[in-house]
């Protein structure tokens, strides 16, 4: 369990992640709003909590028992990019370089990026890449935990299946998988472009240990991610959330999935997020 003031503070910053978002999409008038909104709590409090600290390991022979973690959904780069920035592997300064041409942070998370495992954007590929390092980890006897991120519309991809048979043939319970469950994709809800249905219960038929959770609860975040790593199975984390959570225009809304806002857009979003 987290305490009141933890709670507190990792909602201080996940408000400051939500202005970041809109900051940075803004400034760069490209990027993806909706997705990053949806998914701040879970990044946040995995990166500040979950995730054992990989930095300052680079020199330490620990270095490589680091948790892994794969962004999936790739597209929510100005999330990752502002979490990674509280957390020290970069200042938050570099942050306004985003999608700037010859800067690191690009509108996708590259492997050049310290911190950034595994280049991502193409979407359906994660779960595979984060079950070969599951397998890999093994292998090597390192206790090192690997997470990844994937979004509801990306699950519509036929290798994400695949890598769900391969976890639980494979018994990876070093692995888990969360799925950021906002019920939309670019074009609008998933049960009306190629329905889910009741994925916590597929996955559950799939091998998986599943657990069910409002995504935008910070103790349940916390507490889904840590029963996970104790789970004999590999794990699946199906979070409840709203699209571009804590911006009222912009909840619920498709049209915020990739679209960067003009001034008195961005002069609302952020006044809502004072
Ligand atoms: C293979 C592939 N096809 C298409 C895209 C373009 N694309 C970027 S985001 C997105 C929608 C993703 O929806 P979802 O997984 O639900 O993400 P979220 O709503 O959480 O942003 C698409 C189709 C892509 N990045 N990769």
């Amino acid at each position: 369990m987290l305490s009141v003031e933890e709670v507190k503070e990792l909602e201080n910053l996940c408000k400051e992640n939500r202005r970041n978002i809109i900051e940075m999409v803004y400034s760069a008038q490209s990027g993806h709003i909706g997705g990053s909104l949806s998914s701040c709590e879970i990044l946040t409090v995995l990166f500040h909590k979950c995730l054992n600290n990989v930095l300052g390991w680079k020199n330490s022979p620990d270095y490589e028992k680091r948790d892994r973690f794969v962004l999936s959904k790739g597209h929510i780069s100005p999330l990752l990019y502002s979490v990674m920035a509280q957390v020290g592997y970069f200042d938050r300064e570099e942050l306004k370089t985003f999608r700037k041409l010859g800067t690191r942070l690009q509108g996708h998370p590259a492997s050049f990026i310290p911190g950034v495992e595994i280049a991502t954007g193409s979407l359906g590929q994660g779960l595979s890449f984060a079950c070969g390092i599951a397998m890999s980890l093994k292998l090597d006897n390192n206790p090192a935990n690997v997470f990844v991120m994937l979004g509801d519309g990306e699950m519509q991809e036929g290798n994400v299946w695949e890598a769900l048979m391969q976890g639980a043939h494979r018994n990876l319970d070093n692995l888990v998988a969360i799925i950021d469950r906002n019920m939309l994709q670019i074009d609008g809800n998933t049960e009306d472009v190629m329905a889910l249905g009741n994925i916590t219960e597929k996955l559950n038929a799939f091998g998986w240990n599943t657990i069910e959770i409002d995504g935008h609860n910070i103790q349940a975040v916390y507490s889904a991610i840590e029963s996970a790593k104790s789970a004999n199975k590999p794990t699946v984390i199906v979070a409840n959330t709203v699209k571009g959570k804590g911006v009222s225009f912009m909840e619920n809304n498709p049209g915020w999935h990739g679209t960067a806002p003009k001034e008195p857009d961005y002069l609302r979003a952020m006044e809502e997020l004072k």
